[in-house]
């Protein structure tokens, strides 16, 4: 009960419930009659999202359901929910399997109500509430899963990421054990599983490189055979290896529906890239001074924080490069909020959450949210609020390795920017003297259609200017 009341509380909910009766199909918010079956409906999620993955059930048929009972585990393109019940009853059936996409405003479980039950309005106590925010969800430990399972797939509590690169490397997911919130099976964990799994440990090919000049390691004989050459020569061919395994298809589910979808209509964009590099000597230094600070005050201070900062003072001089483009292009919307987002590697994926008003925010207020959003990605437990309303993207794949991207826009804003790992490089001073320097590289994109480079160029400019000399930002913070 604590669970779903506090999730109302928070009104984080991203998706709701309806009910309506079996038989004579009228929605739920009229009063049913005791001992009647009711259909509990998954409703209108908005996002115009239309379907959520099922994964995992909560109750089998036949089981008996409580008010406020968790029912079953959802994905939808933007987050985990949990749906909770707000009868008493029997659950008499489940209308979807595991892996099965339920489809909004059809039915996903039967309940058969108990004599003394009516059906109420379908109002906020029906909402099934974020698993990840219930404070009460014992229910969705995989360890009681795995007895209150309908036996329609395996009890491993994870999300569909997780699932496919399990798949992908023919991991049985019960085996891997889960540190994630209630057990629940991180990307990490795989990866830590594959690490420490016997294929992992086999020793790397060694590659000999010639001892001495024209001393040419021979060629392997398991992987060549000789053979004759028409014109009468001896030739090394590579042999055929064995094929491990077979081709799978994998279903694109989750997150990745949700990239497919933004990426799509992102290819529609005529986009043109912009990069610069930057000296950050300077940000490197300043961060490494607050850094204690920051630590002090419980928050951890990295790069970013000056970065975004940095973007939102450049973007007070070009907001065109913070709007966005109605559906016809006949207009462009400034938008007012820098809300600026950051793509994150999680373990459910890709997802990019966004700071809401970096303008009117510090550096370290910008930290205190970057720390909160990292947390709640790797716990899974993002919500619509933090992942929607976003104005700008940013990606730091250089946390990742690299250094030049080419980022594509997240429609309908207009500008995205890639940032590439701090490098310490020579480069030249003033004086002509050659000093180790920290370069990062900025990659920018923009929508064509409504940027021109030169206005790209210019903000770069200043946004660069910005991070070359943090103590410019003083001038202009509010
Ligand atoms: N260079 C060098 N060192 C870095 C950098 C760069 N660019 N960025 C961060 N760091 C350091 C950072 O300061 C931390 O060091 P310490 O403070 O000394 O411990 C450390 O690396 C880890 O940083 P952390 O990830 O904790 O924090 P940060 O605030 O920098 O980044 C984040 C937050 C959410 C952006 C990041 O954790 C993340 O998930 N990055 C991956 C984003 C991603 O996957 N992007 C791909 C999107 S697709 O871009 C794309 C265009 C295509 C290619």
């Amino acid at each position: 009960m604590t669970g779903c009341r506090g999730v109302l509380a928070k009104e984080t909910i991203p998706l709701s419930a309806t009910i309506s009766t079996a038989r004579r199909g009228f929605h739920a918010t009229r009063v049913a009659s005791s001992g009647q079956t009711i259909q509990f409906n998954l409703a209108d999620v908005g996002e115009g999202i239309t379907e959520c993955e099922v994964l995992k059930w909560h109750v089998k048929e036949g089981d008996r359901i409580e008010e406020f009972q968790p029912i079953a585990e959802l994905q939808s393109d933007k987050a985990n929910v949990e749906v909770t019940s707000r009868y008493t009853g029997k659950i008499t059936k489940i209308h979807y399997a595991v892996g099965d996409l339920a489809k909004v405003h059809t039915p996903l479980v039967d309940i058969l109500l108990d004599a003394s039950e009516s059906a109420a309005p379908a109002a906020a106590a029906a909402a099934p509430s974020p698993s990840s925010s219930s404070s009460s969800s014992s229910q969705s430990s995989p360890s009681s899963s795995s007895s209150s399972s309908s036996g329609h797939s395996g009890p491993v509590l994870t999300t569909p990421a997780v699932r496919r690169i399990a798949k992908e490397n023919s991991i049985d997911l019960s085996k891997v054990a889960g540190t994630g919130r209630d057990g629940r099976v991180l990307k990490e964990d795989v990866l830590a599983y594959l690490e420490g799994s016997p294929l992992a440990h086999q020793a790397p090919p060694q590659f000999a490189l010639p001892t001495a000049a024209g001393a040419v390691p021979p060629l392997p004989p398991s992987v060549t055979t000789t053979t004759t050459t028409e014109a009468g020569g001896l030739a090394h061919v590579v042999a055929r290896k064995a094929v491990v395994g077979a081709d799978r298809e994998v279903e694109i589910r989750g997150l990745q529906r949700a990239m497919v979808k933004t990426m799509t209509a992102a290819n529609q964009i005529p986009h043109f890239g912009y990069s610069d590099e930057i000296v950050v000597d300077q940000m490197v230094a300043l961060r490494d001074e607050l850094k204690p600070i920051a630590e002090a005050r419980g928050v951890k201070l990295s790069y970013m924080p000056f970065i975004l900062k940095a973007i939102s003072l450049a973007l007070k001089s070009y907001p065109v490069l913070n709007s966005s483009v109605n559906a016809d292009v006949s207009k462009i919307i400034y938008k007012a909020s820098h809300n600026l987002g950051v793509a994150m590697d999680t373990p459910q994926g890709l997802i990019v959450p966004n700071i809401k008003d970096v303008q009117v925010l510090t550096i370290f207020e910008i930290a205190q949210e970057l720390n909160r959003l990292q947390r709640l990605g790797k716990e899974g437990r993002l919500g619509k609020e933090d992942l929607t309303g976003g104005t700008f993207t940013l990606s730091n794949i250089g946390v990742i390795g690299g250094t030049y991207a080419k980022p594509v826009l997240m429609p309908p804003e207009v500008t995205i920017g890639a940032l590439g790992k701090i490098q310490k490089l020579p480069r030249f001073d003033e004086r002509g003297n050659v000093v180790p320097t920290h370069i990062m590289i900025a990659s920018w994109s923009a929508d064509h259609r409504v940027i021109d480079g030169a206005t790209m160029a210019n903000f770069s400019n200043l946004w660069k200017n910005y991070l070359e000399n943090p103590k410019a930002m003083l001038m202009d913070m509010q």
